[in-house]
């Protein structure tokens, strides 16, 4: 039977199995909770699903390549717990996904994993492979 979508579409119950905990059509936060803070310029708040992994992979890359500032403190968002809608999470990513990440020396805070990997790709210039615009327009 074809779904027909609702004009105005309103959140009934919940949805009910695994996610039903972080399935909501709500934005904001629910509660108050600073994040936590470590001694390093990059704080990162993510959990190892896949969007959460990559950060992590291109900081122990940069890491091995020698940018010593690619240092940072890796905070484990737990989001079947529903970390990622308290105060200070929704601070950083008012889409309360992981993974997201503070930068203290240039005071951004970036979230979606792609957005994350290209800010820190520009930031030490690594793996970052420069466009040639004008090769593409031919
Ligand atoms: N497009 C986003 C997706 C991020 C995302 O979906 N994160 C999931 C875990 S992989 C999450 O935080 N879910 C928690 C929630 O929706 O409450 C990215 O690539 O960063």
């Amino acid at each position: 039977m074809p779904y027909t979508p609702p004009k105005v579409w309103t959140w009934d119950a919940e949805s009910g199995g695994h996610f039903a905990s972080i399935n909501r059509p709500i934005a904001g936060a629910t509660h108050d909770k600073e994040l936590p803070k470590g001694r390093h310029p990059l704080q990162l708040y993510s959990q190892g699903t896949p969007n959460g992994v990559k950060v992590t992979v291109m900081l122990e890359e940069l890491l091995a390549l020698g940018h010593s500032g690619a240092e940072y403190d890796a905070w484990m968002i737990k989001i079947g717990d529903g970390p990622q809608f308290g105060s200070g999470f929704v601070g950083v990513n008012p889409n309360s996904k992981i993974p997201a990440l503070i930068d203290t020396q240039s005071g951004v805070n970036v979230f979606e994993s792609g957005a994350i990997l290209l800010y820190l790709a520009e930031k030490f210039g690594g793996f970052y492979q420069q466009i040639n615009r004008g090769a593409l327009r031919q």
